[in-house]
């Protein structure tokens, strides 16, 4: 259960009327199991959540918004070329590989994880280390749950994290121009990973993930930049090594392995100082708000941080 203090206001207080209708159409769609006739992706699918107390009392970004504006390199470097790109995309058959320093190493199918854990909706700041931020209401299960079951070793100290590699179905991973080094990878210490605040992302806003916002899973860890949380992920490796992460790999001076969201260390190029909030006041209104430390989670995480030197280690 989580320490920070969450407000406890029924959800209709905090979710704009329009999505709420939108819930009572996807509630009537769950009945018959059936996909969502106006959905983006052939494979989008009402899911079926819990609630959890993990909410914010803060405007909702909306979900054009989230769905539009993405970083997804996979599929272009521009905001819209992720929605516009990745119709092809396959999410489903997906299995994720999880291995390495556990006693239990298996490869999951997508289906039996969705199956396997209580699916819960978290409304979560999401802080692009690009200096604007959303509020996303993920659908999603605990990384510490899927690692529980596999039992890590002691020797384990980090987790590393690889997207998928599918050129055929990934247009930016083809042609001339590459902007980053393939499969995208990431990584978090093994703490960081089991905290209680770490999602395995399934969904959003009550649907299976788009494509465009990593489907169909996808790491949501939202004391950090944004680039942490990787998308379409594949394998799960425990190691006793700091794993690499891509970008840290292209621009160490810039990326930090941590990249706690922190206001107080700027970017080389702009200050974190403030962030642009995407979708307030409609779809393309956005406001300046201040960048809290940890994005806000700081009650939550800066125990796993005592003692280091977060500027030096940012
Ligand atoms: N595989 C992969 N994961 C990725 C990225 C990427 O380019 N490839 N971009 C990252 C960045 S920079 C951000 S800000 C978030 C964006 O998530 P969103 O588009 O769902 O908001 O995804 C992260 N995960
Ligand atoms: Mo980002």
């Amino acid at each position: 259960m989580p320490s920070f203090k969450v407000p406890k206001i029924p959800s209709s207080e905090i979710t704009p009327q329009r999505i709420y209708a939108r819930r009572r159409e996807i509630l009537g769609l769950m009945a018959g199991g059936a996909a969502l006739a106006a959905a983006p992706s052939a494979f989008a699918a009402a899911l079926k959540t819990v609630p959890s107390p993990y909410r914010l009392d803060e405007e909702l970004t909306p979900r054009e918004s989230v769905t539009t504006y993405n970083n997804f390199y996979e599929f272009g470097t521009d905001k819209g070329d992720p929605a516009a790109n990745s119709g092809t995309f396959k999410p489903m058959p997906w299995t994720v590989e999880v291995g390495g320093m556990v006693a239990k190493p298996k490869t999951f199918g997508l289906e039996d994880l969705m199956k396997a854990y209580p699916i819960e909706e978290r409304i979560y700041r999401m802080r692009c280390v690009e200096a604007w931020s959303m509020v996303i209401p993920w659908n999603g299960f605990p990384l510490a749950s899927l690692l529980k079951a596999v039992e890590p070793l002691g020797s384990a100290k980090y987790v590393a994290f690889e997207s998928v590699v599918r050129p055929e179905e990934m247009p930016g991973q083809t042609g001339g121009f590459q902007p980053l080094p393939w499969p995208y990878v990431e990584g978090l210490r093994l703490d960081e990973a089991m905290h209680p605040l770490t999602l395995l992302a399934v969904g959003l806003y009550g649907e299976t993930l788009p494509n465009q916002n990593g489907a169909p899973i996808r790491l949501v860890v939202p004391w950090k930049y944004g680039f942490k949380g990787i998308k379409s992920i594949v394998k799960i490796t425990l190691t006793d090594k700091q794993p690499p992460s891509t970008w840290n790999i292209l621009a160490p001076q810039e990326y930090g392995f941590y990249s706690n969201v922190n206001p107080a260390v700027d970017h080389p190029r702009w200050s974190q100082a403030t962030e642009r909030r995407i979708g307030t006041g409609g779809f393309f209104g956005t406001s300046r708000v201040d960048t809290l430390p940890f994005n806000g989670y700081a009650d939550d995480v800066a125990s796993l941080y005592a003692g280091m030197d977060l500027k030096a280690n940012f």
